[in-house]
Formats: C-alpha cells, sequence, structure tokens
C-alpha cells in the first residue's frame, strides 16, 4: 500500500537512524540511500495520517512548471513557502530600512516580541511584492530556484536549454528512450547563487505499457516535513505529463539521499505512526487541459480526501 512505504521510512529511521549534527545545528537521525515505490493507479499519494496542505504543492509546482521564479505568483495563490527565501533578499539590501532581521527565522522561533516585529515587516514585504512591480522585480526574483533549471537552464555559451519541454516532447516521440532526465544540480550555481541548492537533484521517466513512471534523486529529506510534500508533488507531476502525452500513470520512485528524522520532530512522528490510515483521495485533471504548461489551479481536483489532522512541527533553519 502506497502509505505503507512512508510509515516504514519512518519506522527504518527511528530503528537504524545515525545521530548526526547538521547545518542547522538542531542533529538528526539519518540514514544513507533509501527507496520507497508509489503504485500511482492505487491512488494518489497524499497522505492521510495527517493533513497535508495539498493546494501549497500543486501551486508550488505550476509555479515550477511555468518556469516562474518569482514569488508574486505564490503569494497571488496564497502561497507562502518560499517567502522566506525572497525576504533575506529583502532586508540585506541598501533599501531595508527597517528594523534588524538578523536571523529572523531562528529569532522568530524563540522570541515572541521579535516575531510580532517581524510578521509586521514580512506583511510589508509581501504587500510591496504584490502591489509594486518593480519592487516585485527586484525582490520577488530567488533566481536559480527549480523553474529556471526546468525552464531556462543556462549553458556556458549563454544558450537556454529548457529541459523539461525537451523531456515531454521525448517522452512522446520517443517513449523508450532511456534519456529522459532533467536535472536540477548546476554545480556552476551551487552555492553562491542559490538560496538551498535543490534537494530534488535530477529525476527520469520510463515508459512501459502505455505507463508513464517517474523516478527522482532527492539527495537530502527531511522526513517529517518535507517528504510528504514531495512526494505529492512529483505523483501530480507525473499525472500531469502523463496526461499530456495520452499514457497512463504508473510509479512514482522516490530514491533519497540523507534521509533524517530531526530530533526535533520524534515526538511528531510517533503521533503520526499511532494513526491509521484512510483510503487514499484520487486526483482528477480537467479533460480540456492540453499542455502542462498551461495547467492552473481550477483544473486539478482531489476527490476523497480524508485526513488525520495536521501535525505542528519546528522548521529546522
Ligand atoms: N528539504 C526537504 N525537501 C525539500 C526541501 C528541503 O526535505 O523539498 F526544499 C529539507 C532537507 C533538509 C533541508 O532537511 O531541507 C535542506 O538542508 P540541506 O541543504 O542542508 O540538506
Amino acid at each position: 500500500q502506497n502509505e505503507q512505504q512512508y510509515l516504514d521510512l519512518c519506522h527504518h529511521v527511528l530503528e537504524n537512524g545515525a545521530y548526526k549534527g547538521d547545518r542547522t545545528g538542531t542533529g538528526t537521525y539519518s540514514v544513507f540511500g533509501y527507496q520507497m515505490r508509489f503504485s500511482l493507479q492505487e491512488g494518489f499519494p497524499l497522505l492521510t495520517t495527517k493533513r497535508i496542505p495539498f493546494r501549497l504543492i500543486a501551486s508550488e509546482l505550476l509555479w515550477f512548471i511555468k518556469g516562474d521564479t518569482n514569488i508574486r505568483y505564490l503569494l497571488q495563490h496564497n502561497n507562502n513557502i518560499w517567502n522566506e527565501w525572497a525576504f533575506q533578499n529583502w532586508i540585506n539590501s541598501e533599501e531595508y530600512k527597517g528594523p534588524d532581521m538578523t536571523d529572523f527565522g531562528r529569532r522568530s522561533q524563540k522570541d515572541e516580541k521579535f516575531k510580532e516585529i517581524y510578521d509586521e515587516q514580512m506583511s510589508l514585504f509581501k504587500q510591496n511584492i504584490l502591489e509594486d512591480d518593480a519592487f516585485a522585480s527586484k525582490y520577488g526574483d530567488l533566481g536559480a530556484v527549480y523553474g529556471k533549471q526546468w525552464r531556462a537552464w543556462k549553458t556556458s555559451q549563454g544558450d537556454i536549454i529548457d529541459q523539461l519541454q525537451q523531456v515531454i516532447q521525448t517522452i512522446k516521440e520517443n517513449p523508450d528512450s532511456r534519456r529522459h532526465i532533467v536535472t536540477a544540480w548546476n554545480p556552476e550555481d551551487v552555492p553562491s547563487n542559490m538560496a538551498l541548492p535543490p534537494c530534488h537533484t535530477m529525476f527520469q521517466f520510463y515508459v512501459a505499457d502505455d505507463k508513464l513512471s517517474c523516478q527522482l534523486y532527492q539527495r537530502s529529506a527531511d522526513i517529517f516535513l518535507g517528504v510528504p510534500f514531495n512526494i505529492a508533488s512529483y505523483a501530480l507531476l507525473t499525472h500531469l505529463i502523463a496526461h499530456e502525452c495520452g499514457l497512463e500513470v504508473g510509479e512514482f520512485i522516490h530514491t533519497l539521499g540523507d534521509a533524517h528524522i530531526y530530533s526535533n520532530h520524534l515526538e511528531q512522528v510517533k503521533t503520526q505512526l499511532s494513526r491509521t490510515m484512510q483510503p487514499l483521495p484520487q486526483l482528477n485533471i480537467d479533460s480540456k487541459v492540453e499542455s502542462v504548461f498551461d495547467v492552473e489551479m481550477e483544473d486539478i481536483e482531489l476527490e476523497g480526501y480524508d485526513p488525520h489532522p495536521g501535525i505542528k512541527a519546528p522548521v529546522a533553519v
């Protein structure tokens, strides 16, 4: 069963994970190298043992697919998941004259007073991104994030490669190819140009029996907070591309490098593991959709999602 794959991963890391320090200073239990297989025919792999905000996953994916790198699109869809990265550029700039926001992520988790001041600055920032075109193009753009690498990879010759468009074309023209790859890891951009070196390093498509499968190599995986999003995102991508190519969906294969549970997520993971899985939802894509590049939120519908409540956990920053 699909969701069991994820719960097994949690059990595996709780039992076998090595304690390991990490960049954020939080500490993790970690294994290296792990694979899950989700049969997309069985249902859409959105976890039911805690509520996962599908709307955020879908609008972020559409943002990648469009090759957009400006958070304005996300804000227009009430999606705040990339705000901190843009905000960091804003407070680093000479134009920012507000209160000191140094280390805002960590401080707002620890200091209530500071959090109020930060929330106010963040909401002003969001308003400016939404209302002021010049401000948005200057401070809303995240640069070399997934949208850019997928749709506008810059070569050393200064040319642009649209990897996603090319891979869709080859899936249609030469489905048996073993070269259906999109890579986001660009050594030239890591780390100086990138807010966060890509976690989803590369993915490959595969066609057999008129079914489209996708495998992702994820170099670093926050099992409690990140992975449930990542599974749903790539499952949705596979559905969308299969739809455009006139194929059925096959499997999503999720291969993880450093797969870790943060030491301050252990209780939350145990709570989740104590719950009973519900039936998986179904994904419906509007049959009018022809190209993945034109998909909008209203074309995607999730049916029969009845999860357990969400579980809060601190994000490692
Ligand atoms: N992370 C995920 N999935 C994502 C994403 C980040 O699990 O889609 F963007 C986690 C992995 C890790 C942290 O815990 O974010 C990135 O830190 P690092 O670059 O040090 O691996």
